[in-house]
């Protein structure tokens, strides 16, 4: 069946090979959080992103997004989950903490290097439960990460599913359970960011 809804194709095809982009996300909900960092990433490759230039961070919950991108944006030496640079092949910032310099850093920590991002996708998954937990969270989490784009200046690209059934979420990752698997919105998230990313040099 055909759709009035979605993401229309930008006027041109914007290149992200000078773009330096991170993506926080949460950990709850670890398989349909999996295929969307995973979407994302392949998108921003597709746009020519490098993958030295592409930093993961990941924070326990989505109510956690708000205060870690602001920190990442911020330039704060964030220690990296190691399990995320697995998802992505073993990406490694190096081994030198940039904040303090001559700082041992433990085994399979990976530090950011402090340069400006682009742009900065929250990718989180939230489902309703029965109490109204999934409400607050979902509304403080869309003002918050508002804010922090508008007070920082840099783009924070919304990833985040507000699902009411798991099936939701899973259609929203391209894992639905039926015949139509849906789709994968991180793609969709990669583009924004870097449409949005190119945006933010152009308009500064
Ligand atoms: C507590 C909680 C619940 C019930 N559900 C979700 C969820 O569906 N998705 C999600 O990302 N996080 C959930 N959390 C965790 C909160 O976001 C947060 O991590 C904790 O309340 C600690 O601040």
């Amino acid at each position: 069946m055909s759709t009035i809804k979605g993401i229309s194709k930008p006027p041109v095809d914007h290149d992200g090979s000078n773009l330096r982009i991170a993506i926080v996300h949460a950990r709850w909900n670890k398989t349909v959080i999996e295929a969307l960092v995973s979407g994302a990433i392949a998108k921003l490759k597709e746009r020519g992103v490098k993958e030295s230039n592409i930093v993961v961070e990941s924070v326990p919950g989505s109510f956690e997004l708000p205060f870690a991108c602001s920190k990442v944006i911020a330039g704060a030496h964030v220690q990296a989950n190691s399990n995320v640079n697995d998802l992505l092949g073993g990406l490694n910032f190096g081994t030198a903490s940039p904040k303090f310099p001559g700082t041992p850093v433990p085994a399979g920590v990976v530090t950011m290097p402090n340069e400006p991002f682009d742009a900065v996708i929250a990718i989180g998954v939230l489902i309703k439960g029965s109490t109204m937990h999934f409400e607050y969270i979902c509304d403080s989490v869309s003002h918050a990460l508002m804010k922090v784009q508008l007070d920082t200046g840099v783009p924070v690209i919304f990833g985040v599913l507000t699902a009411l059934t798991d099936d939701q979420a899973l259609e929203r990752a391209g894992l639905g359970r039926g015949e139509d698997k849906g789709h994968n919105h991180g793609e969709d998230w990669g583009l924004a960011a870097v449409e949005m990313g190119s945006h933010a040099r152009r308009w500064t």
